[in-house]
């Protein structure tokens, strides 16, 4: 390899490297938490006893409420959390996500990117995303339609990286 094709770092990703070697790279960073995370948040799923109405953080979807608030190019870490004994899928609209760790354990493949990631019963994963061009309201939620419909929902309001998060703008 050329010496000017190697070790720009930018923002923990690196750049300039071949496709397989910079996702290995990114891997590493990743795990060994190099790269610079602005905020954490925790999403925590449970249900009724019925299985009939299904909450993110104890409440059901309301859409004219912000539950979390995030800002533009920066990279999060989110650890969603099912109290259930059925299993929960993770989505986000908008951006991909990358699986650090399932149960606290290293993701088996931490370098892949999902849109949509299942979350194990009365288990946890830890994921990392990076909010690139969109800005505004948008939703994460459970993937099944039943608990979506049912209230496995949350509004996330995506704020130009300038935009101090206030109370306001529900910031969690
Ligand atoms: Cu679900």
């Amino acid at each position: 390899m050329a010496g000017g094709e190697s070790g720009v770092v930018v923002d923990g990703l690196s750049t300039y490297l071949p496709t397989s070697l910079r996702h290995i790279t990114e891997h590493v960073i990743a795990l060994k938490g190099h790269a610079r995370i602005t905020a954490r948040h925790t999403v925590v799923y449970t249900e009724n006893a019925a299985g009939t109405e299904f909450y993110i953080n104890g409440k059901q979807f309301d859409p004219n409420r912000v539950d979390f608030t995030s800002h533009l190019n920066t990279v999060e870490e989110w650890t969603v959390r099912n109290d259930t004994d059925e299993e929960h899928s993770f989505h986000l609209h908008t951006n991909h996500l990358r699986v650090m760790s399932i149960n606290g354990a290293p993701a088996p493949r931490g370098h892949a990117w999902y849109e949509t990631f299942n979350i194990p019963v009365r288990g946890s994963a830890v994921i990392r995303t990076r909010f690139t061009d969109f800005v505004g309201k948008t939703v994460l939620h459970c993937h099944l339609l039943n608990h979506e419909d049912k209230g496995m929902m949350a509004v996330l309001n995506i704020v130009p990286s300038h935009q101090p998060i206030t109370a306001r703008h529900g910031g969690t």
